[in-house]
């Protein structure tokens, strides 16, 4: 994808992203580094670097096999050389300009990075060389005089002040050269701040601060500030610059223009090169960045993303330096796996006695898991206007025109293209329609917007359906009311389920500002033309004090105007006012009720205010209690980390979102690149729960038509092109297998992969009028050319995502049984799924590898039973008396293996310890339960007693460990809340554990 040409053109992105944040810059993840050299670095005794500065190794065994440095850069502890080893040298010596030499030897094929002390003795990390750790606050406003440090390394403690130098503050600790923890608490005056643990081996210097979480390990990153070294081989640096944006992981906060890109900070040309500093938006992940000059890019034609916390904000590269993905390739070696330091929570609190239920209580209180009305569907998501035209007199919506008054133009990716409602039906029973995606066994259909739009904004036209107006009635490009009846009525009869897309965030770009400033800031007085004074339905869509008429979103970051900015210039409605939650409400309501609606998706739920979703959920489930008292929702929160996903789900009043997390972990799965991601997602669910909903709810997806398709998300992962086949079909076995509900993208099923996200993934199923999309190339088939995708029955994916259904409808607890988590290592993840109404357990295991997997050894609740193969490979297995399985796993396949026999039957239950955490200076508490030696797939509820009040059910959870969140914020300051945990065994026996008193500060 060409971010340049993207960047050049914005107005044209504006109005070509219906609903999304600016693009992900698909970039690879940052790889091992293929071949090497070793970076030396040199204590700079003199404070600048010597003119004479080199680095040289010697070949131990041979004097004169020596090598030296090509390169020389400085940094935060002197200066550099980048050194080749000497050829076949198996122990070098290394000598550096103004040191002694030392005869220490160190092993050159382990060794990427090394320090001299200033004796000349090499280390394999700085600490070692230095004996010091620098721990420097950030930090504004506080007398420095106030602030302390006590610092606890083995069994010592000891308490240090600060220095200064210029505005810099920082304490050094001595350490020994072995040294691997140190814990330390930052103190103003008497009273403890924050306490970090760090391990100085792997960072040295660290950044604490009152603005941010945990440490950080270079100066740049305690800045919010990304640093790049540029070295050119031909040292001519005349007009290369960076580009730089921002996406939903982070960024700059700078607005770069292609043509202008930032500049090196000084012209001077650097013993490296040349120097840029970008500035960061709070706590960044990731920046999407470019080096270039005109349109030539450097070091490859790829958008590449810098890792914040693995480059520590500061890399080093050189011209043309790609890893064989063409990422960039760091100099200094960037360490992708281990997080250099680690943040301690709070120690847990004291188990302050209470009073626990009774036995009697518990059995009233003990509950299920919750799974909503969908946990156990699967969701095709189309595009209507994409799928098939069944009635060519609607295209043009029955007028005449050029495409700006129609919006129909087939052959251009930004037009309406004819697909409609009746195709999307068709003949129910017959046809390409809904019959196609029941016969893939598909149990609900998501329909993108289908409402009156504003039909063409700029050069592109709302056949996306984002850009809606009249929120009461049909885009006549779709069809009618009858047609969307038709439709509903036809989905029902065949026992499936319809989700529809809504917007509640914005309307279609209908006002406008007199005064012609666009840029977000304080609200200022909008205007429409006459004609467009009553376009908006319902009615309180045409007041203007129903928007909140602050200009666009310029940096996503921000959560104010995340949420009271135009998104990319549609009108921002004040989703706070209670007419616009009544009037919402209302009108989605009247869809439920009048068509029978099963469920929605909320698009853009991560811009509305904080409370809307939580007061308008309610109340449209109080407006569809008779008609549909099982309705359904999922918001769309563009967020790939489970932090955010996790605490949207649990404080914004929505029952799920649709899962990023998952979603890039799983494409890192199937892609073979890792299986942490999606070990890490998992693990996280716990955070979901609360006493409405759960991660058994989750919209898991794979791809998008915002980001692309499933197919480029594992090309761009680094999946061969010539075998995107083997990985796609694993990235649905993970899919259909684990907790959530699957959605497929329509045309994913047909292998479509296409070349981008937004437009150039919307491709037409019916022959298209696209001449690019003829030819894109697709997984396990030829391309389309002028065919019809809707004919074709028998693609791998579509036969596969078939044989996926009937598996799960015979085998249920594969959709709705609790997911425990077995094993993660040697590229496999296990999992187990609980059948508990039949107290049957099944083991599920995946291997991303591109070899079998053998003599895997795996724990299950079932000992000493059969478990025999439902899915993959024939295996029977028998458990030992602990409840391990010894199994294999063919390479990028999946195994699902049941038990033959029952779970042991457990009558009574073991002594359930409670312990209660609360997070680093915030109201979360984390009550977790734990029973020694249990294995039983026993239900954890928690319970809580505000006060003197009754006992509720905070959440339950039915996968070790058992545990949860409690947010202080939903009770009042200074309550007296006791915990409880009642555990119920699979077999129906009831146990109460401890009580923990906490005393709320929110
Ligand atoms: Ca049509
Ligand atoms: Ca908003
Ligand atoms: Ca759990």
């Amino acid at each position: 994808m060409s971010i340049s040409k993207r960047f050049r053109t914005p107005k044209i992105i504006v109005l070509a992203l219906a609903l999304v944040l600016p693009a992900i810059a698909i970039a690879p993840q940052a790889s091992a580094q293929e071949s090497y050299q070793i970076v030396v670095h040199v204590p700079n005794v003199a404070g600048v670097v010597p003119a004479d500065a080199r680095v040289t190794l010697i070949d131990a065994a041979n004097g004169n096999n020596q090598s030296q440095s090509r390169l020389i850069g400085q940094d935060s502890y002197g200066w550099f050389g980048v050194v080749n080893i000497p050829a076949g040298s198996s122990a070098v010596r290394v000598k550096a300009t103004k040191l002694a030499n030392s005869t220490v030897a160190i092993n050159p094929a382990t060794t990427r990075e090394l320090w001299l002390n200033s004796m000349g003795v090499p280390f394999l990390n700085e600490s070692s060389a230095s004996l010091k750790l620098r721990i420097a606050l950030v930090t504004k406003g506080v007398a420095l005089s106030n602030r302390s440090v006590k610092v606890t390394i083995g069994k010592s403690t000891k308490t240090y002040k600060f220095s200064s130098s210029g505005s810099k503050r920082f304490a050094l600790v001595p350490v020994s050269g072995t040294t691997s923890v140190v814990k330390f608490t930052v103190f103003n005056k008497t009273k403890a701040g924050k306490t970090y643990t760090v391990n100085p081996r792997t960072a040295a210097k660290v950044w604490v601060g009152d603005s941010f979480a945990g440490v950080r390990t270079s100066e740049s990153w305690a800045n919010d500030k990304l640093t790049v070294h540029y070295h050119r081989a031909d040292g001519d640096y005349q007009g290369w610059g960076l580009h730089a944006w921002k996406d939903a992981n982070g960024g700059t906060t700078l607005t770069v223009n292609w043509a202008s890109p930032v500049l090196p900070v000084s012209p001077n040309i650097g013993a490296w090169g040349v120097k840029y500093e970008i500035p960061l938006v709070a706590n960044s992940k990731t920046i999407p960045i470019i080096m270039h000059k005109g349109n030539l890019k450097d070091p490859s034609d790829l958008d590449q993303s810098v890792n914040i916390a693995a480059t520590k904000g500061e890399i080093w590269f050189e011209s043309g330096s790609v890893n064989t993905d063409k990422s960039l390739r760091f100099t200094i070696p960037v360490p992708m796996d281990n997080p250099p330091v680690v943040v301690d929570p709070e120690p847990p609190l004291p188990p302050v006695p209470g009073v626990a239920p009774t036995l009697s209580q518990a059995q009233e209180l003990a509950s299920s898991s919750i799974r909503s009305a969908m946990a156990g569907d699967n969701i095709y998501f189309v595009m209507t206007d994409r799928y098939q035209n069944g009635n060519t007199a609607n295209d043009r919506m029955g007028i005449t025109g050029s495409r700006d008054v129609t919006g129909f133009d087939p052959a251009s990716t930004a037009y309406y293209h004819g697909g409609d409602l009746a195709g999307l039906t068709d003949g129910c029973t017959t046809g390409n329609g809904v019959k196609r995606l029941k016969d893939m066994g598909f149990t609900s259909v998501w329909i993108t917007p289908p409402f009156k739009q504003r039909y063409v904004q700029g050069s592109s036209a709302s056949y996306h359906g984002y850009w809606i107006t009249d929120f009461t009635d049909i885009d006549p490009h779709l069809g009618t009311k009858a047609d969307f009846k038709a439709f509903v009525d036809c989905v029902h009869s065949q026992d499936m389920k319809v989700v529809l897309d809504i917007v509640m965030n914005h309307t279609g770009d209908v006002n406008y500002y007199p005064s012609g400033n666009y840029s977000f800031g304080a609200p200022r007085n909008p205007a429409v033309s006459p004609n467009n004074a009553n376009l908006r339905k319902p009615a309180f869509l045409n007041d203007l004090s129903n928007y909140h008429n602050r200009g666009d979103v310029q940096n996503w970051n921000n959560k104010e105007q995340a949420q009271f900015g135009d998104f990319f210039g549609l009108d921002d409605v004040a989703t706070e006012k209670p007419e616009v939650i009544e009037g919402f409400a209302q009108v989605y309501a009247d869809w439920v009720n009048d068509y029978g609606i099963d469920g929605f998706r909320i698009d853009t739920a991560k811009h509305v205010d904080d409370a809307f979703l939580g007061k308008w959920w309610p109340r449209v489930l109080e407006l569809t209690a008779a008609k549909k008292p099982d309705l359904f929702a999922f918001g769309e929160v563009y967020d790939f980390g489970t932090g955010n996903l996790t605490d949207f789900v649990r404080n914004r009043g929505i029952p799920s979102v649709l899962d990023f997390a998952f979603q890039g972990a799983a494409v890192q799965f199937a892609s073979g690149n890792n299986i942490t991601d999606i070990t890490n997602v998992f693990a996280a669910d716990d955070w979901y729960t609360t006493n409405k909903t759960n991660a058994y709810n989750q919209a898991t997806f794979l791809g998008n038509h915002d980001m692309g398709r499933f197919g480029l998300m594992l090309k761009n992962a680094g999946s061969p092109q010539n075998d995107l086949w083997g990985d796609a079909l694993l990235g649905y076995d993970l899919m259909y297998m684990s907790r959530g509900i699957p959605n497929v993208y329509y045309g994913d099923e047909v292998g479509i992969i296409g070349t981008g996200g937004d437009k150039e993934a919307r491709q037409d199923l019916f022959p298209t009028g696209v001449s690019a999309w003829r030819s894109e190339p697709r997984i396990g088939a030829s391309a389309i050319g002028t065919g019809s995708y809707l004919s074709q029955r028998n693609h791998p994916i579509q036969e596969r995502i078939a044989a996926l259904n009937t598996l799960r409808n015979e085998h249920p607890a594969l959709k709705l049984g609790a997911q425990i988590q077995r094993y993660s290592g040697n590229n496999v993840i296990a999992f187990s799924r609980i059948d508990s109404a039949n107290r049957m357990e099944y083991l599920v295991a995946l291997n991303n590898s591109q070899t079998t997997r053998t003599g895997l050894r795996i724990k299950t609740s079932s000992p000493n039973t059969l478990f025999s193969q439902v899915w993959g490979q024939t295996q029977n297995v028998t458990s030992d008396s602990q409840g391990f399985v010894t199994i294999s796993v063919g390479d990028r396949q999946a195994v699902v293996l049941k038990a033959q026999g029952a779970l042991p039957e457990k009558s009574s239950v073991d002594q359930i310890t409670l312990t209660v955490t609360k997070d680093q200076g915030v109201a979360i508490w984390k009550p977790k339960a734990t029973i020694a030696n249990w294995d039983d797939p026993s239900t954890c509820t928690f319970v809580i007693k505000v006060g003197q009040g009754s006992w509720q059910v905070l959440g339950v959870d039915d996968a070790p460990d058992w545990k949860m969140i409690l947010t202080g914020a939903n009770y009042t300051a200074g309550a007296k809340i006791t915990i409880a945990a009642i555990v119920k065994s699979s077999s129906g026996a009831i146990g109460v554990s401890n009580a923990v008193d906490i005393t709320n500060s929110p």
